[in-house]
Order: structure tokens, then sequence, then C-alpha cells
């Protein structure tokens, strides 16, 4: 146990909220602390949403302590009305399984299960939810807990108006029954969430004191705000999913690259591994010299190679270099695909002619041959990165990129593709 480690995660600025700090603070000192997070599946991937938390267990197992990542297969099929504004749809229970399949996959990646000394543990609430008795959960869960106890939460007191529906008002008994299920089963005695889940991280606590008579903890992470005022984690309205198929490690990549100057040093500190004294060395270095943006460098690499590899990070690089520099040509088929994912294609049909002002038309790419005319002769059109000036040129083999494609650029950064 490093017993700095507290201490280091205040620092960080990992630490929101904690119940008896002091006692929980001497805990992890002096002993392998057995703790967990839960995961909803909600979604067929995780987003970069729940990266912190998922990072803090990562944190505690290296610091000797044991992670538990549960996945929530029971409470995923309730839905946690915490800082939601509507009531939530409910999902058929084959669609959560699958869910619940594709998130244990994904968590499993950042801790460790091999490891002799702390081995992480995973664990879905499903088994022990999915076959609890009505009227043994309410003899033995509800009966510990007041209404009056239960509306005083901040997620059910905002949903007051608005309305709530009695199985979302339970949700916080399942949650709180899940961390005496985990005490009994592990010895697990500390729950982190994001701030989000404070609530239903008290009620657990509340439950192991009086059926169990222990002390657990309860550590809340804090919400992430970005300077300019947006929420976290999106990108033009989507989020950043954990999941290559669902978004692209060039496009995860360019979101770590593309944080604020004011956020960048921060977010080193949640989302890192370097140790403190490295990230004020690259401070001291990025405030000198912002334009290197040697912090967002930073940042994007050891996140996406965290997150997908090293192999993924080193193309995504190599992508967003090429694009930079206008030299798409050294891309390789696969490369392509991520740097043009989601820019508009046209296939080309037989019957199109390869005269590029006919193509630009046929493409929507332009409006009218006048314009299309206009914007050659201007230097406005670029075919896979290079300038084209001649109104007359006819698309040929040679600019069909892996014998597919071809990359049209208008202007500074409008694509489009075609394909053959
Ligand atoms: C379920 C059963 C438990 C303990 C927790 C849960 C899930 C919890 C919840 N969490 C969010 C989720 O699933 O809804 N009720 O999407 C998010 N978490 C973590 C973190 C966060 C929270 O998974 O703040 C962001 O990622 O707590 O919103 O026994």
């Amino acid at each position: 146990m490093q017993s700095d480690f507290f201490q280091e995660l205040k620092q960080r600025g990992l630490v929101q909220q904690t119940t008896d700090e002091k006692a929980l603070e001497s805990q992890l000192n002096e002993e392998s602390v057995r703790l967990y997070v839960g995961f909803d599946p909600t979604a067929d991937s995780l987003h970069i949403g729940h990266l912190l938390p998922i990072l803090m267990l990562r944190r505690f197992q290296q610091n000797g302590h044991i992670p538990i990542a549960l996945v929530g297969g029971g409470t995923g099929m309730i839905g946690d009305p915490s800082f939601k504004d509507q009531e939530r749809q409910l999902n058929p229970l084959d669609t959560v399984q699958n869910w619940s399949d594709n998130i244990k996959q994904q968590l499993s990646q950042f801790i460790d299960f091999e490891n002799e000394k702390n081995p992480a543990i995973v664990a879905n609430n499903y088994e022990w939810l999915g076959e609890i008795t009505l009227i043994d959960f309410l003899r033995d869960v509800g009966k510990n807990f007041t209404i009056n106890y239960m509306m005083n939460k901040e997620s059910v007191k905002r949903r007051i108006e608005a309305g709530i529906s009695y199985t979302e008002f339970a949700y916080q008994l399942l949650q709180a029954y899940d961390f005496l299920k985990l005490y009994q089963k592990y010895g697990c005695l500390l729950q982190l969430g994001g701030s989000d889940q404070w609530g239903n991280i008290t009620s657990g606590i509340e439950l192991l004191h009086r059926e169990e008579g222990v002390q657990g903890f309860g550590l809340t992470i804090p919400l992430i705000t970005q300077a300019d005022g947006k929420k976290f984690g999106k990108t033009e309205g989507n989020a950043i999913w954990l999941d290559a198929d669902k978004t692209s490690p060039y496009e995860f990549y360019q979101f770590w690259l593309n944080t604020d100057d004011r956020d960048a040093v921060r977010f080193l500190k949640y989302f890192t591994f370097f140790s403190l004294d490295e990230i004020d060395q690259i401070e001291e270095e990025f405030t000198q010299a912002p334009e290197t943006r040697l912090a967002q460098k930073a940042l994007a690499k050891d996140v996406t190679t965290l997150v997908h590899g090293k192999k993924a990070y080193e193309q995504a690089k190599r992508i967003s270099e090429a694009l930079f520099s206008g030299s798409i040509k050294e891309l390789n088929t696969e490369e392509l695909e991520q740097a043009f994912s989601g820019v508009p294609a046209y296939e080309v049909q037989a019957e199109d002619s390869l005269n590029l002002v006919e193509i630009l038309i046929a493409a929507n790419i332009e409006s009218s041959k006048r314009q299309a005319r206009e914007d050659i002769k201007n230097g406005a059109i670029y075919l896979n990165g290079d300038r084209l000036q001649d109104t007359n040129y006819e698309i040929g083999e040679m600019d069909k990129l892996g014998g597919t494609t071809t990359v049209i650029r208008r202007g500074k950064k409008r694509y489009f593709l075609l394909r053959f």
C-alpha cells in the first residue's frame, strides 16, 4: 500500500465527496480494500463519461487494492432516476443481457485478473437481483428504509414534479442491496461513483450498517466540466464511445487532441497515469509554448493507447498528420476508412462521366457547372490532397486510392469521397 495514495487522488482532483474521510484514508493506507463501481447496460458500449470511474478502479488496483467491476444486468432492467429528467424506457431482457456482455468485455480490458496479489473481480447483479423474490426483498431490504429517507434523495426530489414511477423510485434500494451482497460475497467496503451516485451509495452504506453492523464507505468523483461550458464527452452532439466500431480510434484521438488549453493539464491529472511531477513538467513547457499543444498531445497519446492500444494510437496519429499536411496518398485503405468515416460518399455509377466538373455535380459537391469551373480555377478543389486547376481533368485509375476511393476536398476542410 502506498501511503500517499489517497492524498494523490485528492491532488489530482479526483475526489468530490467521501463519507468519513479520516477513517477511509487510514483503511486505504493500512490494508488492501475491496471496492466497487457499477455500470448499467443502457447501450451496447460504455462511453468516455464512464472512463474516469473505470480508471479509478485501475488506480486502486495499482495501489494494491482489489477492484470489483459490477455490471448492472439487474439494475439495467429498472433504470436509475439519478439526474435524469424523465422516466427511462424499459429494455427487453435479451437486449440488456447482450449489452451486459459487451460492457463486461470492455471493463475487463482496464483491470487485471491475472495479478496474483490482488486480482480484480467482475460481477453481474442479475445474479442476485434476478432471483430474489418480492417478499424477501420487501422484508429484508425495504423494511430498513423509510419513505421519508428515500424521498430525501436528490434523485427523487428533482423528479417529484415531473413524476417518478414506483419502479425507478425503488432503484436506490436495489443498488443498496448490491453493496450488501458485495460485502457478503467479497468483503467489499467501499463504493465509488460519479457525484450523481452519491444518494445511491449512501443508501447502501445505510443498509450495510443496519444489516451487518459494519461501516461502509463512499467516494464520489467530480462531474467533469469544460472551460467552454459545453458538456464533456461529446462532439457535435455525438457521444464518444469506447467501442472502436462506434467511435474510431482516430475520432477518439482527435477528441482529446482538441481539448481546450484551459482544460488540458487538469485532464492529464484525471485521465492519464503520468505522475504529478511529470504533469508539472509538461505544464511548465506547455505554459511557455501553448502552440506546441504539448499537453493535448500527451493526453491524446496516453488515453488513446490505454483504450485502443499502441497500434491504433500510432495509426490515429498518422491519419491526423496526413490530413494536416495533405499527404493523403500515404494512408492505407484501413486508415482512409477511419479518416473519412462519416464524410459524404458518392457511389460512382457506370454511366457517370469521369470529367471532373461533371462528377462534382453528380456527387453533389458543386451545384452548377459554372461554380464548379470557378472553384477549380481558383484552386479550391483538391484531389487526394493535391490542388487541381484543370477544368478538363478526367479522373483516372491513378486517382483511385486503394483502387476504390478518391478523396475530394473543397475549400479548407470540406471532404467528400467518390467510391468506385
Ligand atoms: C448499478 C448497481 C450498483 C451500483 C451502480 C450501478 C449503476 C449506477 C449508474 N451509473 C452510471 C451508469 O451506469 O447509473 N446506478 O451509466 C454511471 N456509472 C459511472 C459513474 C457515473 C454514473 O457507471 O457517474 C459515470 O460512470 O458512477 O453516471 O450496485
